[in-house]
């Protein structure tokens, strides 16, 4: 699918604010991709696609991964999380897209997962630090991913980990396990 019909598509489903937010996540899922070595077209479409589902229905969301047997456990934790896979699923049904890594970097794009794929990898990290984000610590995961894609990524996971402990809110297993899988993967 061209640029032009995806954004079009996307449009429809997103507030002017998430759309922005779409089009920043877009722009540095491109950067991301040709500085690391990964599809640029497939970084493109997962990263417009990425928050396709951001404002449906709870409900909706909560049905969709019942019945397409993503893990029930997500359901205990922040609805937040939902929009990730429950979108994948709507994106392949909605709008035809049928590659099976762009489907996959849009449903771990909020959780991430243990040996994350390089595509995932981007499309995580670019969603963390698009030009529109400013969080504390973004302009230090910013630098790092000029560097080194799994310390960006380990440092961008630690603070959404650290962000929510603070708040008192849970956290989803699968973000400490994709930070435990990244830290034990690191060479030094
Ligand atoms: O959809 P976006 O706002 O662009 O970003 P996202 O898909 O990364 O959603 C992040 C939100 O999800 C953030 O406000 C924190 C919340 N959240 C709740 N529980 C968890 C969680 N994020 C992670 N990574 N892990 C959790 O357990
Ligand atoms: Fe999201
Ligand atoms: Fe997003």
């Amino acid at each position: 699918m061209e640029r032009e019909d995806a954004l079009k598509i996307v449009k429809e489903q997103l507030t002017d604010h998430r759309y922005r937010h779409t089009l920043g996540v877009m722009e540095t899922a491109i950067s991301l991709a040709k500085r690391y070595g990964a599809d640029v077209k497939k970084a493109e479409l997962a990263a417009i696609f990425h928050d396709y589902a951001k404002f449906r229905p709870k409900d909706e969301l909560r049905q969709i991964i019942l019945a397409q047997k993503f893990p029930e456990n997500l359901l205990d934790y922040h609805s937040e999380l939902w929009h990730a896979p429950a979108g994948a699923y709507l994106v392949e049904v909605e709008a035809g897209i049928k590659d099976k890594e762009v489907l996959d970097a849009i449903t771990y794009h909020t959780s991430g997962r243990p040996r994350m794929t390089l595509l995932e990898k981007v499309i995580y990290l670019a969603d963390y630090i698009e030009p529109g984000r400013h969080f504390p610590g973004v302009d230090e995961v910013r630098a790092l991913a000029k560097e080194d894609l799994d310390k960006a990524l380990i440092q961008a996971v630690k603070n959404t980990i650290l962000f929510l402990m603070k708040k008192n809110q849970p956290v989803y297993p699968d973000s400490f396990q994709t930070y435990n899988d990244l830290v034990m993967s690191q060479e030094d």
